[in-house]
């Protein structure tokens, strides 16, 4: 194998992994936001097994990249991803969403590890991004600020204030992942206030955009590496279109899928359909 087979050939086995713990931290609460762990964790092995700069040991290094959790329900995917990075421990995961966790159910700064902002009001993550990313070079710091965010956050006005000064800055430093999974809440994104045609409108906003099968590797592999390598003083988009559920076609398939209960001999299925597609 060749250095690009071996690169990902390495990342679909951390996306695995991340799916795996995912599925395992559901089966503790009985419950979760497993749709958008699988549905993104091909996402975040890229970011995670890949592109991001940091130092396990020590998650408060200046010189780290910074990964914005604006969705922070996302919480159980991210937590995956941070046992792939050894910045927890995979004994960890057990504790998600106890009493006194480090892991608790929605993203929390001051409980985890690794975790920059506190998520749960959506809209936030983009602005707050803005900001760092304007510290940072302020401070000749060459580190990267990602803002991890969900589609439902488009319709939050304040990511689109955020869209606009970071353009104004010239953050050439911002890197936006949007995962585009179609789904809110409250139902499909398209039915609940249309974006369409989104790359279009980050374009008209000054960004640099990509959009890409957010559920196929080798395109998230090298739409993170043109973000990073591109020279241009713009802030760069990855708009990434998702499956929810992806790889537990049971999963996949079904209705209100934001906030999933699943009956406990379903978890040990969901595994196995897993393990089976991914061997
Ligand atoms: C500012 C704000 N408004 C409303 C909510 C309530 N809320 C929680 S999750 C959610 C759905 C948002 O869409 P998305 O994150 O794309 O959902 P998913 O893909 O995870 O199903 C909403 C409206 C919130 N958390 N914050
Ligand atoms: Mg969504």
């Amino acid at each position: 194998m060749n250095s690009a087979q071996d690169t990902l050939s390495s990342l679909a086995q951390c996306a695995y992994r991340i799916r795996r713990f995912a599925l395992r931290m559901g089966e503790v609460q009985g419950q979760g936001y497993i749709g958008q762990a699988l549905g993104y964790a091909d996402v975040l092995a890229v970011a995670y097994g890949h592109a991001l700069n940091f130092r396990p040991e020590d998650p408060q290094w200046d010189g780290r990249d910074r990964f914005l959790l604006s969705h922070g329900h996302y919480a159980i995917a991210f937590y995956a991803a941070l046992i792939e990075a050894k910045i927890i421990s995979e004994e960890e995961l057990e504790t998600y969403g106890s009493d006194d966790s480090r892991l608790p159910m929605s993203g929390m700064a001051s409980y985890t590890p690794g975790m920059e902002m506190s998520g749960g009001s959506l809209g936030q993550g983009l602005p707050i991004a803005v900001g760092m990313a304007l510290a940072l070079r302020h401070k000749n710091n060459p580190a990267f600020v990602y803002n991890s965010m969900s589609d439902g956050e488009l319709d939050e006005g304040s990511t689109w204030e955020g869209a606009m000064a970071a353009a104004h800055h010239g953050l050439g430093n911002l890197i936006c992942i949007v995962d585009i999974n179609n789904q809110q809440a409250d139902g499909p994104s398209s039915k609940v206030l249309g974006f369409e045609p989104l790359a279009d409108k980050w374009a008209s906003f000054g960004w640099h955009v990509q959009r890409v099968d957010g559920n196929h590797l080798p395109a998230v592999l090298r739409a993170f590496d043109t973000a990073r390598q591109l020279t241009e003083a713009k802030p760069r988009v990855i708009l990434c279109d998702t499956l929810m559920g992806k790889g537990v076609p049971f999963l996949e398939t079904r209705e209100k899928n934001h906030f999933i209960r699943v009956d406990p001999p379903e978890w040990q299925q969901a595994l196995q359909v897993l393990d089976a597609s991914h061997n």
